[in-house]
């Protein structure tokens, strides 16, 4: 055969085999969440020894829940591997001696029964290995596979696996991992304290706990991914499972490319792509605007209300052209036919608002803006939108309510005794609109009284 393995020729046998030639050996670099071990350069198959290690350990679901994860590597997700189509791939599953129970794993990339399960069965305080060649590309889920296998998934046991194909994938500026899982706990969501694991609900697939990565909040405020305008992105976005798709969105873009279910096929221009559990998406996009832009699966309550939510904050310079931003709000009378345009800022500074003017514009914005999430009484959802009726989140300084319309909210933060973790987007309104706003709130909903005024708004915007 190898007599006809001239260059330039694509002979079926004989070009296989000489590409998957194995050379030397490397060790695998792991990496965990949101992170991604670097491209691979080699144009060569090697040995890549993979080492993954199972640890049983509490961490925190969201701030104050605490739960018991079964883990590849420490985390939720486990370990990100790295390897190349054509790769041996040598790997090798440690049981922490003080785990409980025998864990295995069943890598999705693997061709042979189980995945690698039964080879890989390991009691606490072992290790076993075995072989696999990737012999096909694409971005594949890893589970462990022992039983019972629903409560080992549940309790985070997945990660991803990448096998790059052979000429690499195109260069981006930066690359991302996300899994999502759901979670069903004794307590429902928020419940603080340590919460076990609940079969009857996994067994309904009604999770109290829909995340990324692992935890409320594990891509939101500090931890945001992070990019800039003009550079390219890349996701690679897994579902662990096991109950529920994922209706994959970023709000504010578009993804340029997908590899839907991990494959190799491309999709151009989608807005949301769907990921079941145990399989995988790869999304890439280019980054035109600034801002925060918003991962979520658009089962909508789950992001707002479960957790599946995250943030890629982008810097840099704004295009107008792309996106304006509201470039005008103008009062809208149907009945009367005048459309009249609102005082410009300017203007507005010329002639501030009465009190009086203040609480009847703040009743309407109210309305128009805040209702729709913190409700008409203002006591808010509970675990959703904190409660703005005797919130004693601004009662000692009415200036936080102007903080947080102008420059948004996100985070953990505790209202009335009830904790919160979820995200208020800024709000575009004038000066006179935001101390109207918060003036009427301050004087209604059983709060203390007060007043803000435009210039302290402007201030506070700054
Ligand atoms: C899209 C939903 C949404 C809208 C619209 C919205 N908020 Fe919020 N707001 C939230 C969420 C969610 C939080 C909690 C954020 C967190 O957990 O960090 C919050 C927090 C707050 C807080 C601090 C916590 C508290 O309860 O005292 C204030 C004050 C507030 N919002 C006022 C307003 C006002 C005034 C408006 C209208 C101008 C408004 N919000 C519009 C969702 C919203
Ligand atoms: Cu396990």
């Amino acid at each position: 055969m190898s007599v006809f393995c001239i260059a330039g020729f694509v002979l079926s046998g004989c070009s296989v085999k000489n590409s998957n030639a194995i050379k030397g050996e490397e060790v695998a670099v792991l990496t965990f969440a949101p992170n991604v071990p670097p491209p691979i350069t080699r144009d060569y198959a090697t040995k890549m020894i993979v080492n993954l290690e199972v640890i049983e350990k509490e961490m925190e679901m969201m701030d104050g829940v605490k739960y018991n994860f079964w883990t590849f590597g420490g985390q939720v997700p486990g370990k990100f591997i790295r390897v190349r189509e054509g790769d041996l791939v040598e790997f090798h599953l440690k049981n922490d001696p003080s785990n409980k129970l025998p864990h295995n794993i069943d890598l999705h990339a693997v061709t042979g029964p189980g995945g690698g399960a039964v080879s890989t069965f390991t009691a606490p305080g072992h290790e076993t290995q075995f072989s696999f060649t990737a012999i096909n590309p694409g971005l594949f889920i890893y589970h462990c596979a022992t039983a019972p296998v629903g409560m080992h998934i549940a309790n985070g046991m997945y990660g991803l696996i990448l096998v790059e194909p052979r000429g690499g994938l195109p260069k981006v500026d930066k690359e991302f991992y996300v899994v999502q899982g759901d979670f069903y706990t004794k307590g429902s969501y928020g419940e603080s304290g340590e919460q076990p694991f609940n079969m009857e609900k996994a067994l309904d697939e009604k999770p109290d706990y829909v995340v990324f990565n692992g935890k409320v909040g594990a891509l939101t405020g500090d931890n945001a991914l992070k990019a800039k305008v003009g550079e390219t992105v890349r996701l690679f976005v897994g579902n662990g499972g096991p109950g529920l798709t994922s209706s994959f969105h970023v709000i504010g873009e578009i993804f340029d490319n997908v590899y839907p279910e991990g494959g190799s096929t491309q999709n151009h221009n989608v807005q949301t792509t769907l990921i079941p559990p145990g399989g995988s998406a790869i999304t890439e996009f280019k980054l035109q605007v600034p801002g925060n832009f918003i991962l979520v699966d658009h089962a909508i309550f789950r992001a707002f209300n479960k957790g599946a939510l995250g943030i890629l904050k982008v810097d840099g310079p704004e295009n107008k052209t792309i996106y304006s931003g509201q470039q005008d709000d103008r009062i809208y009378q149907p009945e009367g036919g005048a459309v009249q345009t609102m005082p410009s800022a300017d203007a507005e500074k010329a002639k501030p608002l009465t009190k009086t003017e203040k609480l009847e514009l703040g009743k309407a914005l109210f309305a128009s803006t805040c209702q729709a999430c913190h409700q008409a009484d203002g006591k808010g959802i509970e675990k959703a939108f904190p409660p703005l009726y005797k919130s004693d989140y601004f009662a000692a300084n009415p200036q936080k309510i102007v903080q947080v319309i102008t420059h948004g909210l996100s985070g953990p933060i505790t209202v009335n005794g009830k904790t919160f973790n979820s995200v208020m987007p800024k709000q575009t309104l004038s000066d006179n609109q935001v101390a109207s706003v918060a003036t009427y709130v301050l004087n209604n909903f059983g709060n203390k009284g007060g007043e803000i005024n435009a210039e302290d708004v402007a201030k506070i915007r700054k």
